[in-house]
């Protein structure tokens, strides 16, 4: 039978799990796809903290393990890959200590600008090579601290989202590459932790695991897991780039003939950048707003964190609510015959909670003395206009850091079938824009799954994709 690798993906909004089998095809490979479970990701807001349900998403990755072993799938690996930023902790029993909290949870607000009065931030850069945001361990971890949170106190271990999911099918304890590289406590240049910045910050550097690079076999499944699964024992649990954003980019593909391309990993969040050998470090890049993160293959992904479809999923969630949803394909022809109305700084801290987003967006107009958008197909229309200048932007900041200017862009993630926005972004950018595929980051999990097994030598070998 044909060995298949199960991808488990986890996004802010869903998860999936998603099988994957090459077959030969010609001189290469086809990768031939199938989604084996799909689930909801909700976080709960419990008294003053927005949680992730973790229970419920590690059961949620089982079942779908459990239905891959029913269909008879003759699985040798899974990988996982999550979001960024967030972790668990494991006191000395084992044991998740707490509910992991959530990147939009506010309690980190305002740590940025604390940190930046006791460290350099022209230092911090040359260090960590990632832009400043709230969300990022760095300062979730100082509110803790801050909050005398006494979960720190207990910690044996701080495992980011897809560490913690690996040590429960495991039992083994790694922080992963990629995910690491998210945090903001990293040296970017060694690929280690930063353990005098960690000491300056009260943490114990014990907390965390030697970095483990992704492409490594961190262990089989315990026999528990096995149990509960229906999966033979012998199935790996493959260190992936379990950052989301990393794999989508190892699965970005090369359509242009020029390597002057970005890409665009769009989802919940725009990600949108270059694959480099080297992280840059300089101050040019600090100021333009530049993350170094951690990429597949000990690359480095010089990108921006723009929020992305997140403005367009809560105002869908806020018409379901009303009963008044019509579904992706109507939603964009709306957009479509609809007129331009404002332009909104989708980045600015308001867009970023799970509040009513029609009305945040008519606050934000009105203080900006511009037309508010008033039907769905202007809201939408606003956003997508929204975020293709947003690009424009970040184009040009990528630009301004690059020895020749950007010639293609490559949109990759479920936003690749938003045919409205890809178009604005054309407009905008001025860039030839490709698109798809939808499926990178579950795409790039099982390439690097079937690389590790030795199926293929290099994801080249794969010529074809096809979605059963
Ligand atoms: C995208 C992503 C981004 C990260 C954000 C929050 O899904 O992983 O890269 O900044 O989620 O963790």
């Amino acid at each position: 039978m044909n060995p298949t690798y199960l991808a488990a993906d986890f996004g802010g909004g869903s998860g999936r799990v998603i099988a994957g089998s090459l077959r030969t095809e010609g001189k290469g490979y086809c990768l031939e796809l199938k989604e084996i479970h799909r689930f909801a990701n909700r976080p709960v807001q419990m008294g003053d903290y927005f949680v992730w349900d973790f229970p419920s998403l590690y059961a949620d990755m089982l079942e779908g393990f459990a239905k891959a072993a029913r269909q008879g799938l003759d699985v040798v690996s899974v990988g996982i890959d999550t979001w960024g930023v967030d972790f668990g902790l494991i006191d000395s029993t084992g044991q998740l200590a707490g509910m992991p909290v959530c990147y939009r949870d506010t309690h980190t607000d305002g740590m940025p600008e604390i940190f930046a009065r006791e460290e350099s931030p022209q230092a911090h850069y040359a260090e960590a090579g990632i832009q400043v945001l709230p969300i990022n361990t760095l300062y979730r971890l100082m509110a803790m601290k801050r909050a005398d949170d006494p979960r720190l106190d207990i910690a044996r271990r701080l495992l980011f989202t897809p560490d913690l999911l690996t040590y429960f099918l495991t039992g083994h304890e790694i922080n992963e590459y990629t995910i690491a590289s998210t945090s903001e406590m990293l040296d970017a240049r060694t690929r280690s932790w930063n353990e005098p910045l960690l000491r300056r910050m009260g943490l114990r550097p014990e907390m965390m695991c030697p970095i483990t690079m992704p492409g490594t076999v961190v262990g089989n499944i315990t026999p528990r897991v096995a149990e509960a699964t229906g999966l033979d024992s012998k199935v790996k649990v493959v260190a992936v780039g379990s950052h989301d954003t990393a794999s989508a980019a190892f699965a970005s593909p090369r359509n242009y003939t020029t390597d002057r391309a970005a890409f665009l990993s769009s989802g919940t969040w725009s990600l949108l950048g270059v694959e480099l050998d080297e992280p840059v470090l300089t101050e040019e890049a600090r100021r333009a707003g530049f993350s170094n993160e951690g990429g597949v293959g000990a690359k480095t992904l010089l990108l921006q964190n723009i929020t992305g479809l997140w403005i367009l999923q809560r105002l869908a969630a806020q018409w379901r609510e009303r009963g008044e949803d019509p579904g992706w394909p109507a939603l964009i022809d709306e957009a479509e015959a609809a007129a331009d109305t404002a332009v909104i700084d989708v980045d600015d801290q308001r867009f970023s909670r799970p509040d009513a987003m029609e009305q945040t967006i008519a606050a934000y107009c009105r203080e900006t003395s511009q037309p508010s958008p008033s039907t769905r197909g202007e809201y939408v229309r606003c956003v997508c206009r929204s975020l293709a200048e947003r690009y424009r932007k970040a184009v040009e900041q990528v630009n301004t850091l690059l020895p020749r200017p950007l010639e293609a862009l490559q949109i990759i993630g479920g936003g690749s079938n938003n045919r409205l926005l890809n178009a604005m972004t054309a407009e905008a950018t001025g860039l030839k824009v490709f698109a798809g595929p939808a499926e990178a980051t579950a795409i790039g999990n099982i390439l690097l799954q079937a690389i590790t097994a030795r199926q293929i030598n290099s994801k080249e070998q794969v010529t074809d994709i096809r979605q059963l």
